[in-house]
């Protein structure tokens, strides 16, 4: 279903080819941004060899490589499983102007451990940065679970929420400031939610904290002990179609993605590939969830959110206590 853009690809190929020597140079607006995601998914690959054997993901086989209406992008699919995760996938996209990487593991049902979560887009002029290991269950009220992974993380989370010294005044990845109000419960008291313009200091940082955090999710990953009480698993396993539930109709990529490759492929994309386990792990429906974007004639609102924007600074505390809106006007 996937591969009919195939064709796309070879005739932009060629095109670019057959040009004669009157033809411009490539823009050359990423490389002068100095980012590439592509290390960024070699790093984690490597490292997780360290820590698990990787195996195909029999998603691999429908999701590859696929090329965008337009001619001009790619977007690049992997996905793995391992003994304790479920589904390690990302998706890489680029084209002249545009980078994304979309990359997260999900663990098996039987573990507790969060959710790795990168979500980088880059044009020309932003960078939009979501990284982090995102929470299975709520911290806020979950105390024991918040001591659980985070007591531990909050060194390394601060590492990049505070001014560092050594590499000058003002933080590298500042607070990205307003945003959905729905999704900080999906965050965790070490997000890293930031906006930036290009520079080599801030993708080196973001780079920097990649690693850093990757291997922290791995280390959980690591100790994580598999569960065996039934109701815990059932109730990991609702956390996590909740949260698939919850990406698969409202992450804020669905428009670009729309745009690159259609509805119907963008719709079997998000469902079947990046958020793979929303029509498996659970029957419960979106509205099930979250039952205030219920239309009056039962359809789901379009809105991405209903709260509306809001925390525009970091609504957690050195300790990782929420402090939701206290710190606004
Ligand atoms: C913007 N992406 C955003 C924003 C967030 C995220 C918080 C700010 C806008 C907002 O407030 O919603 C990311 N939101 C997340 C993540 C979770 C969440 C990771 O709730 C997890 C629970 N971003 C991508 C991909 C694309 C992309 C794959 O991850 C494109 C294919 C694009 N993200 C993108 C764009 C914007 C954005 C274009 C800005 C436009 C907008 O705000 O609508």
């Amino acid at each position: 279903m996937l591969s009919f853009c195939s064709t796309l690809k070879s005739s932009s190929v060629s095109s670019i080819h057959s040009c004669n020597w009157r033809r411009r140079k490539k823009p050359r607006l990423l490389q002068i941004s100095a980012v590439s995601y592509q290390k960024f998914i070699d790093f984690a690959l490597n490292e997780t060899k360290h820590h698990a054997v990787l195996v195909p993901s029999p998603l691999q086989e429908k999701f590859d490589t696929l090329n965008a209406m337009d001619g001009k992008t790619e977007l690049q699919m992997l996905s793995f499983q391992a003994p304790k995760i479920r589904l390690l996938r990302s998706m890489y996209i680029q084209n002249e102007v545009m980078q994304v990487l979309d990359f997260a593991v999900f663990p098996k049902p039987e573990f507790d451990v969060p959710i790795f979560c990168a979500n980088f887009f880059t044009n020309a002029s932003m960078n939009i940065v979501v990284l982090d290991l995102n929470p299975l269950h709520n911290t806020t009220f979950r105390r024991e679970y918040k001591e659980k992974y985070y007591k531990g993380l909050m060194p390394l989370g601060l590492k990049y929420a505070k001014v560092s010294d050594m590499l000058g005044p003002g933080t590298l990845l500042p607070w990205g400031g307003k945003l959905t109000s729905e999704s900080i419960k999906f965050f965790s008291p070490i997000v890293i939610w930031s906006k930036f313009t290009s520079s080599q200091d801030k993708h080196d940082a973001l780079y920097s904290a990649f690693m850093e955090y990757y291997k922290a999710w791995l280390e959980l990953m690591d100790q994580a002990v598999e569960g065996t009480d039934v109701s815990q698993i059932m109730c990991n396993c609702e956390a996590q179609h909740r949260y698939l539930t919850w990406r698969a109709e409202k992450d804020p990529g669905h428009g670009v993605l729309k745009k690159l490759i259609g509805d119907t492929l963008a719709k079997d994309l998000l469902r079947n590939f990046l958020f793979s386990g929303v029509n498996e792990l659970g029957s419960k429906k979106f509205l099930d969830y979250f039952p205030e974007y219920s239309c009056e004639d039962g359809s789901v609102s379009e809105k991405r959110s209903i709260i509306g924007k809001s925390f525009e600074n970091r609504p957690w505390d050195s300790r990782g206590e929420f402090v939701g809106n206290n710190s606004e006007s």
